[in-house]
């Protein structure tokens, strides 16, 4: 879509500065029928149109899926200013941490988000979208990490005056990782 958006400023702004730099002289009438039916309706039409399959596609990519097998959840509660993770399917579990998750690569994660006050926005850019976190309502998120590492994260939704530093992280790892990292999580819940 960034590509998309980009060809078609690159377009325009090459037709402004045409329409500015050709001599008065040269001017020949404009096809007006052109420019409104070909630049007003086709043209938008058809980008449009490609654009909102792209997105719809991508949209259902991070939607959580009916049947699902082998998927590991994580509910985030966000409040201000800092992230609190829960495991709830964790073997010895619920086990909880902050600011960090850890999730398996290669397998879907469903993240849960909602918030205790105000209202966030997890997002965690190299994996997917953004998705409110929302007081009294759970939203939930499917991403998936191709590879072991390490994904930064933020909050996206100004949420007071310590926004900027809500830091977040998801680490990814093989299945031995995972149970290692998980094992070293408290089976307390942090208190605000
Ligand atoms: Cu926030």
């Amino acid at each position: 879509m960034a590509w998309g958006a980009a060809a078609i400023l690159v377009f325009m702004v090459a037709l402004t500065v045409y329409a500015a730099c050709r001599s008065p002289g040269k001017r020949r009438g404009t096809p007006t029928m052109l420019l409104l039916i070909g630049g007003g309706l086709v043209f938008p039409g058809v980008v449009l149109i490609a654009l909102l399959g792209y997105g719809w596609n991508a949209g259902d990519e991070q939607a959580p899926r009916r049947g699902e097998s082998n998927v590991f959840r994580v509910e985030v509660r966000a409040h201000q200013w800092w992230w609190e993770i829960i495991y709830p399917e964790a073997d010895n579990g619920p086990l909880y941490a902050v600011n960090q998750i850890h999730v398996p690569a290669g397998r879907p994660v469903y993240v849960t988000v909602t918030s205790s006050d105000v209202i966030h926005s997890f997002w965690v850019p190299r994996l997917g979208g953004k998705i409110d976190a929302i007081p009294g309502r759970s939203n939930t998120i499917r991403l998936m990490a191709s590879e072991p590492g390490t994904y930064d994260g933020v909050c996206a939704e100004f949420c007071g005056i310590g926004h900027a530093h809500m830091p977040l992280n998801v680490r990814a790892h093989d299945e031995a990782g995972l149970a290692q990292a998980l094992a070293g999580l408290s089976t307390v819940r942090a208190v605000p």
